[in-house]
């Protein structure tokens, strides 16, 4: 398609660049700018509707060209192949395309609005400025290439299942869990922190595993999570509480996400991400809420993924 030619000329240009970034800093876990998570929420709900609006099948072949890519790196600075990374770049192409370009540029705005102007050209002094200046030209006709092909309208929403034994377990799960949630501080930075003794290239095996889970989700489950998280996102409070009405509904559409893929899958994302959180965070996690309400939560999760796996 005309996308994938696309992208070769964009690797033939952008590939140089792509070998100078070091993948592995630490920096990209860090808020580009002052940390704003209000603001950030805005950003991450606009990549979520994105999401939602972009067809399931593509966003599946990206989340597998994505792994693809993890299984090619090399070197010290975690670089793809070149043939992989034509292929994320066409894969991402693809999903743009999928979408109404105001769903593209809301992201570009919000993101833009937690930016500090200053981040873009300390990342190009990181790299060799002419391949970067070389890279970013060729992203402009990529675009052009990407805007011919995009669609003016979003996809259909998703089917949302109800009557379903997953949706009577969330309530109960919901309604011993919302104390809990009620007591974490949603706003802290502590969750942009790395890791303690982690390095990127362990953590991003983690990624994968989720990465490989997402795409064997049921695809039309995965936009009703999605949109279930956007509708969240609207009734947060001060503090960045949702509402109980919309925690349920997270957490059931979650629930039947989770159900979507074997069991073995959930597994392998479950143990390699204990291989990388160890237990001083998750006490840490525990010494700041009150205990009763996080045990209580515990007893509710660890009832419902009965049900759960009985629809797996
Ligand atoms: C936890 C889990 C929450 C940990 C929170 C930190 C996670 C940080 C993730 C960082 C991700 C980095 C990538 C993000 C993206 C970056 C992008 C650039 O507190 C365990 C041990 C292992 C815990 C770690 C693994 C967590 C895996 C969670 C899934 C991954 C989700 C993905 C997250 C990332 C993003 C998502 C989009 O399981 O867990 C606490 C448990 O710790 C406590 O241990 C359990 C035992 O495993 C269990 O066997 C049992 O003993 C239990 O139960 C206690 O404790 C007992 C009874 O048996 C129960 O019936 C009940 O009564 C209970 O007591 C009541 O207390
Ligand atoms: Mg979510 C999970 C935040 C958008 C899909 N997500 C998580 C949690 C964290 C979080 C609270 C990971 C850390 C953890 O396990 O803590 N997500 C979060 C934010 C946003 C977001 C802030 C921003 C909008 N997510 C989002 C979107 C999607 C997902 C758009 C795609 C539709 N998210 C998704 C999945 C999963 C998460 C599939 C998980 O599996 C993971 C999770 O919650 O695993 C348990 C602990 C969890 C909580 C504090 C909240 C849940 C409370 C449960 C139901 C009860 C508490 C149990 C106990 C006390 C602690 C957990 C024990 C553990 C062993 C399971
Ligand atoms: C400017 C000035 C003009 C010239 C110009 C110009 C530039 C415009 C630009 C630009 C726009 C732009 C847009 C970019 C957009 C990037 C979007 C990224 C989206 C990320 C998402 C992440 C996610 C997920 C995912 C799916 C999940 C949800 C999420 C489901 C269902 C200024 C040059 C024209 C770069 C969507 C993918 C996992 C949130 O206009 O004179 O330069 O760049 O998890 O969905 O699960
Ligand atoms: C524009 C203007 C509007 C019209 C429009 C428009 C277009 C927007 C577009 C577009 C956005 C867009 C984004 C693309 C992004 C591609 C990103 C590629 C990333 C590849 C990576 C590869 C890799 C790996 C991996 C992890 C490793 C590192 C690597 C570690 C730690 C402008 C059309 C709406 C194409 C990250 C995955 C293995 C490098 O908005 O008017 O057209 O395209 O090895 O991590 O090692
Ligand atoms: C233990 C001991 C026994 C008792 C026991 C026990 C506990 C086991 C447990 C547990 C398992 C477990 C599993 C959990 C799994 C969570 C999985 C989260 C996945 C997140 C993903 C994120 C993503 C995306 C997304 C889609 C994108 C890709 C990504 C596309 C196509 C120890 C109690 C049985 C919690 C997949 C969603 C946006 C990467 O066994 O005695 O306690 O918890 O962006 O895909 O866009
Ligand atoms: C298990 C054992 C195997 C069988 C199995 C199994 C089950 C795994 C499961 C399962 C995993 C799972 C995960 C669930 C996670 C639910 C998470 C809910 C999160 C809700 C949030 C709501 C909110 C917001 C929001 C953003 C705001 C904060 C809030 C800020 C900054 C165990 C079946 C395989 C259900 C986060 C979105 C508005 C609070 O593996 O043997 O069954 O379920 O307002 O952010 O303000
Ligand atoms: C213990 C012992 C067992 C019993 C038990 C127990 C307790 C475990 C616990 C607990 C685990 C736990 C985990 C919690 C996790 C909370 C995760 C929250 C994530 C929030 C995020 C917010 C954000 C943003 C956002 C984007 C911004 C950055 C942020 C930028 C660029 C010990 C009870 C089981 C509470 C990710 C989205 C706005 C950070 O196990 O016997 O009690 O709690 O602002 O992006 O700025």
């Amino acid at each position: 398609d005309e996308i994938g030619d696309a992208a070769k000329k964009l690797g033939d240009a952008s590939y140089s660049f792509a070998k100078e970034v070091d993948w592995n800093n630490g920096i990209f876990l860090q808020a580009p700018g002052k940390f704003q998570p209000l603001k950030a929420l805005k950003a991450i709900d606009k990549m979520i509707e994105m999401g939602a609006a972009a067809d399931p099948k593509l966003l599946k072949e990206a989340a597998e060209a994505h792994h693809k890519a993890i299984g090619s790196i090399s070197g010290p600075n975690g670089v793809t192949s070149r043939a992989d990374w034509d292929a994320v770049n066409a894969a991402l192409g693809r999903v743009v395309a999928s979408v109404p370009k105001a769903k593209v540029m809301a992201v570009y705005d919000s993101v833009k609005d937690i930016t500090d102007p200053k981040v873009p050209a300390y990342m190009k002094s990181l790299v060799n400025g002419p391949d970067a200046e070389k890279a970013y030209q060729a992203f402009l006709e990529f675009k052009d290439v990407v805007a011919k092909n995009q669609v003016t309208t979003a996809s259909a929403p998703a089917v949302v299942p109800s009557g379903d034994k997953i949706g009577v377990a969330a309530k109960a799960l919901s309604d011993a869990s919302y104390p809990f949630i009620k007591d974490i501080d949603w706003l802290s930075d502590i969750y942009l922190k790395p890791l303690p003794g982690k390095t990127a290239p362990e953590t991003l095996k983690a990624i994968d595993k989720m990465i490989v889970m997402g795409a064997k989700m049921d695809g039309n489950l995965l936009k009703a999570a999605a949109e279930a998280h956007h509708k969240a996102i609207g009734s947060i409070d001060a503090k960045g509480v949702t509402s109980a009405a919309d925690y349920e509904a997270v957490n059931a559409a979650l629930g039947r996400l989770v159900a979507s893929v074997p069991k073995s899958t959930v597994m392998d994302v479950y143990n390699s991400m204990a291989g990388i959180v160890d237990s001083t965070v998750t006490n840490n996690m525990f010494s700041k809420v009150n205990p009763l309400d996080a045990i209580a939560a515990a007893k509710g999760f660890y009832t419902f993924k009965d049900v759960v796996e009985a629809s797996q």
